[in-house]
């Protein structure tokens, strides 16, 4: 299967990553927004990354890419079996997309894609501004839904991987919820980013930025 987009999208990371839980074999093509491919552009009609392209299917947005996973590769669940634990895991994966990314993306923005990327400044004020008023809400409700184990339910799944992603976005830009004020957040967070399929990412990540 290919997955098209670069591994520094929070939402290209979460589709490689649930890959990566599921055991299935991938080839990344990196494209980048704007990419011509046309590849790409066959399997993302707006030139959005992620898409995928699994033996002729073609298919756009992680989300739907992930709920494609799981029905067709459901040997390892990344998704609760009951209504309650699907339903909510299915919330934490927009929660993520919708309100976690957008924020955090003004950091990795401004700091990090700017700067490295397209060369040019970033507006640092903006990004000094979201971590200091916009984050700390949002740590302070991921800090509530936060368990001793995983996000939803007893098994690690979609709500911790698509919610996990973006931090990693955030901590490349420099930015590291403060343990003593976010202490289960900071504890899941660990879990998540020890898992094999986030270390394993991360290798590449970080070859990215060096580039
Ligand atoms: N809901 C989509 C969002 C994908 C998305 O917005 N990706 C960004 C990169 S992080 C992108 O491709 N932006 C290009 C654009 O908006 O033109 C998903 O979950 O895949």
């Amino acid at each position: 299967m290919k997955i098209y987009g670069v591994m520094l999208s929070p939402f290209v990371r979460k589709v490689h990553v649930i890959c990566a839980e599921k055991g299935l074999s991938v080839e990344s093509v990196p494209v980048g927004m704007g990419s011509k491919d046309p590849g790409f552009l066959a399997a993302s009609p707006f030139r959005k990354i992620p898409a995928i392209d699994d033996d002729g299917f073609l298919l756009s947005d992680s989300s739907a890419i992930a709920h494609y996973l799981e029905a067709k590769y459901p040997a390892v669940p990344m998704l609760p079996a009951d209504a309650e634990g699907r339903a909510r895991a299915v919330q934490y994966d927009e929660i993520a997309d919708t309100v976690l990314v957008p924020a955090f993306a003004k950091l990795f923005f401004n700091r990090i894609v700017a700067p490295r990327f397209l060369k040019r400044e970033g507006d640092l004020a903006a990004a000094d501004k979201a971590e200091a008023e916009e984050l700390p809400p949002l740590f302070d409700w991921v800090e509530t839904v936060c368990t001793d184990g995983w996000l939803v339910g007893k098994a690690f799944g979609l709500a911790d991987i698509a919610m996990a992603a973006p931090f990693v976005n955030i901590e490349m830009a420099g930015c590291v919820p403060d343990a003593t004020r976010w202490p289960r957040l900071s504890a899941w967070l660990g879990r998540v980013r020890g898992r094999a399929s986030f270390t394993r990412l991360a290798a590449v990540e970080a070859a990215i930025l060096r580039s």
